[in-house]
């Protein structure tokens, strides 16, 4: 075998089989995750997703939320994300309702060493505890587990979303939901209510309120949640100078999902000086929204402390090294013409998308590629176009320094080429890549050598 072909093998190899870090949207690209709490333990952020599984005659009710189980993933700079395993399941928690799929929203928070996993599910016993949601706690001495569930759910709790914060004073508080949301002292031990239950009620009274998510800056807390004004969620916050109120509505920091994912649910904290939102869409699922997946986008806030709405992004958030396959349909912006971004395979969607670009000086602009110190040599395209056609990359802007210039030979299958590069800068570059003619071609990803 030649040499060039034994090191396109190579790579390609390398290619399928790296671990790649995924920080555009959605950061979960293995499975659903949906109601992010992200949670910083030791020198990495935890997510503590639910886990939306589709329901089907014998799993769960049809058309609905469908959640049997809850896994953990973790990261170390918000670009790769590694999943930690399954750690608390339906089924072998002693008051939970088998086989009840109602595993919904959990939160988790660490103290003196334990972690303690808050999660709403339905109880078995409904003499007991009646109908509806209950929330158990399950304790760990690790973030990824294992965790014990306690035999009972919390009393004197009913409801969803639970979200668990601890004030500078170490008092904790737990807040959660029922159409309207709560909130009470915890006892040290974090097991127990330490205080009669608050309705937080200075919140917009109409239209559904759930998934509070609470965090204190700079002496203001902020009670955050999802509220239905119009039809569908979109994410509000609130602020006080105490973690039970009174609150006054601040603003709104995500509006309504632009496709009509009816739920969003979010966690908010800062890392490394910055501060993030983690929300979730429907991106693998699109004709179904109770299948949701995790995203992360950055969030800033105004000196009055007031929160800068947020608009989604598909390119999320952090920079993506040049040499791994650079995703470009989670693209920063595209041209209004001649562009579009469809899925590989809509019987499979976790297998990704593709951008498409079909008419003359049509673009796809993907910002923030790490090119590191050293000059690269190459671009690796993989793409498929039934004409054959010609990509031009460039950087800076649409009309900045011409870095490449990739011929794609016709053909009916995906295929890589390889181009060498015209110039290299060191360093974070912003990419646009072009159409040189009307000639189509499909890119699944690209990648600097
Ligand atoms: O995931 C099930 C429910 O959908 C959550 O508990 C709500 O917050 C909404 O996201």
């Amino acid at each position: 075998m030649q040499k060039k072909s034994l090191g396109l093998i190579v790579l390609t190899l390398m290619l399928v089989f790296s671990n790649d870090a995924f920080c555009q949207n959605p950061i979960i690209r293995t499975m659903f995750s949906a109601d992010p709490s992200a949670r910083i333990f030791g020198n990495k952020v935890y997510l503590y997703p639910s886990h939306d599984i589709v329901a089907t005659e014998t799993k769960g009710r049809k058309g609905w939320f469908c959640m049997e189980d809850y896994h953990v993933y973790s990261s170390e700079n918000l670009t790769d994300w590694k999943d930690e395993g399954m750690i608390v399941t339906q089924n072998k928690v002693p008051w939970v309702m088998p086989d009840s799929y109602s595993m919904w929203a959990p939160d988790c928070i660490e103290r003196n060493g334990k972690y303690y996993f808050y999660f709403p599910t339905a109880p078995k016993d409904t003499i007991v505890y009646g109908r509806g949601f209950r929330i158990g706690v399950a304790v760990a001495d690790h973030p990824a587990g294992p965790f014990v569930p306690q035999p009972l759910p919390i009393q004197n709790v009913r409801g969803i979303d639970p979200n668990v914060f601890i004030d500078k004073d170490g008092q904790a508080y737990l807040y959660w939901s029922a159409g309207n949301i709560y909130g009470a002292k915890l006892k040290e031990n974090m097991l127990e209510l330490d205080s009669d239950v608050d309705t937080l009620g200075v919140l917009p009274t109409k239209g559904l309120k759930e998934g509070p998510y609470m965090f204190e800056r700079k002496g203001i807390y902020y009670l955050t949640y999802p509220h239905v004004e119009n039809k569908i969620e979109r994410l509000e916050y609130a602020t006080g100078s105490h973690p039970l109120g009174p609150f006054a509505f601040a603003g709104v920091i995500m509006d309504e999902s632009p496709t009509g994912c009816w739920t969003n649910h979010h966690s908010i904290l800062p890392f490394n000086n910055q501060w993030y939102l983690f929300y979730h869409h429907n991106d693998y699922s699109p004709a179904f929204d109770k299948a949701r997946s995790v995203r992360i986008d950055s969030l800033f806030f105004n000196e009055d402390g007031s929160i800068k709405k947020v608009t989604p992004t598909l390119r999320g958030v952090g920079t993506t090294d040049a040499s791994q396959k650079i995703q470009i349909d989670r693209y920063n912006q595209l041209s209004d013409q001649g562009s579009s971004i469809e899925s590989i395979d809509t019987l499979d969607r976790f297998k990704g998308w593709k951008t498409i670009l079909s008419s003359k000086a049509a673009w796809v602009q993907y910002n923030s590629v790490d090119f590191g110190k050293k000059p690269r040599k190459k671009i690796i395209v993989n793409s498929m176009s039934a004409s054959g056609g010609t990509l031009e990359v460039h950087t800076q802007g649409i009309n900045g320094p011409l870095i490449a210039e990739v011929k794609i030979n016709p053909g009916k299958s995906w295929a890589i080429t390889e181009s060498r590069l015209l110039q290299s800068s060191p360093g974070i570059q912003h990419l646009f890549i072009t159409l040189k003619d009307n000639r189509s071609v499909d890119i699944d990803w690209i990648s600097f050598e």
